[in-house]
């Protein structure tokens, strides 16, 4: 074979990627504006070191990998989810240090955008004599790191609408507030999503009729819960709603267009912890485009937009939501209902099926852009 020629990825290849991918999850939502990459090093077919992207972002996954293989790392193999990068930070470039550390290949999954890596890390790798595959399992670990990527290009974070469907296509019942729809399994799911966010989002209409308090509740993951956005054009979120009554412990902030003005309402949120972002408004509704750049621009990588229906239409209409996750559950709703605006057996406009899963009695649908 000619040197530093890209290897054909072998079956050993795919198995130790999407180990490396797996481990990648755990920080997920956890790392600020970085990725939760993922790095194993492999010798003879053995795991010797691993390493996640650390909490906050930094030290990355390559150098705590290798920390652990220690000289078992000379001559191994480095699966990294995301290309090394090639700058320099706190640390030297992890190109260098996969370098320094002696390993012989390198088998890489995403190619990474940010303009002082972008090509370049895999380049130093090469130009050090070590053989490297490109895009092994790319689009596996590409989807795990949506949110850094779509913010690394469209400058936005990225958006999962969340919807639970009885099976009659409902999402909730007029004038009521939370209608049970699915099991506990599939809501157990939800907030796990909600641990892997960094932003939960809800219009002002299921923040008043259903007042919910948005948190992750499950066991080991309540330290996880994201920070949880209302839009809220008039600033009507009661003092008294569950968000507001939380906002010290896990932060609230309110998308309005009544931001500068001084009112006694804004005094008295703020009081409670509630921190504001100004929203433009365009025919009566908050300019979502630019709300997104805005909490782009403040690290968020990933926003799950939780309801409800018009908010839901309103993500949908603008053409900005990436991915669809779409629980249906066994409840029927029935009269007064306020119909889905994604129906489970018609795959929408624009959109593929990605994954179909089960929760306990309820099924699952995530379907994710194609354009
Ligand atoms: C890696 N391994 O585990 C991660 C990488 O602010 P800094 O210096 O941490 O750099 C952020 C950039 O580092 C980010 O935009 C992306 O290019 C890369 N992330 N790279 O080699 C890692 N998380
Ligand atoms: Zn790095």
């Amino acid at each position: 074979m000619v040197a530093n020629a890209p290897e054909i990825p072998s079956e050993m290849d795919r198995r130790f990627m999407a180990a490396a991918i797996r481990l990648s999850r755990r920080n997920l939502g956890l790392t600020g504006t970085n990725p939760s990459v993922g790095t194993l090093i492999v010798r003879d077919g053995v795991i010797v070191g691993r390493g996640v992207t650390a909490l906050g972002g930094r030290p990355h996954a390559e150098p705590q990998a290798l920390a652990e293989a220690g000289e078992l790392a000379r001559g191994a193999t480095a699966y990294v989810t995301l290309e090394p990068c090639a700058h320099h930070g706190r640390t030297p470039p992890c190109a260098n240090t996969l370098v320094t550390a002696g390993v012989a290949r390198v088998v890489g999954a995403a190619t990474d955008p940010d303009p002082r890596v972008s090509g370049q890390g895999y380049a130093i790798l090469r130009a050090a004599g070590i053989e490297v595959t490109e895009r092994v399992l790319a689009d596996e670990a590409a989807d795990l790191m949506a949110g850094y990527l779509t913010r690394s290009i469209s400058l936005r974070p990225e958006v999962t609408l969340k919807l639970a469907v009885s099976e009659d296509g409902m999402i909730g019942r007029e004038g009521e507030g939370q209608v049970s729809i699915t099991g506990p399994q599939a809501r157990a799911q939800v907030h796990v999503m909600r641990a892997e966010s960094d932003a939960i989002l809800v219009g002002i209409g299921t923040a008043l009729a259903d007042d919910p308090e948005l948190t992750c509740r499950l066991p080991g993951l309540a330290e996880r819960s994201p920070i949880r956005i209302v839009l809220d054009r008039a600033m009507r979120l009661p003092l008294s709603s569950k968000l507001v009554r939380s906002a010290r412990d896990v932060p609230v902030l309110v998308a309005s267009c009544n931001v500068t003005a001084a009112s006694e309402r804004r005094e008295a949120l703020a009081t409670h912890g509630v921190t504001f972002i100004a929203a433009e408004t365009y025919e009566n509704r908050l300019a979502l485009p630019e709300l997104l750049e805005d909490l782009g621009a403040q690290g968020i990588l990933t926003v799950l937009v939780e309801g409800g229906a018009k908010t839901a239409r309103h993500f949908l209409e603008e053409g900005l939501v990436d991915r669809i996750a779409l629980f249906t559950g066994q409840a029927i709703v029935g009269a007064g209902g306020i119909a889905s605006p994604i129906k489970r057996d018609l795959v929408p406009e624009g959109f593929k099926l990605q994954r179909e899963a089960r929760f306990g009695e309820d099924e699952y649908l995530e379907f994710v852009r194609t354009r």
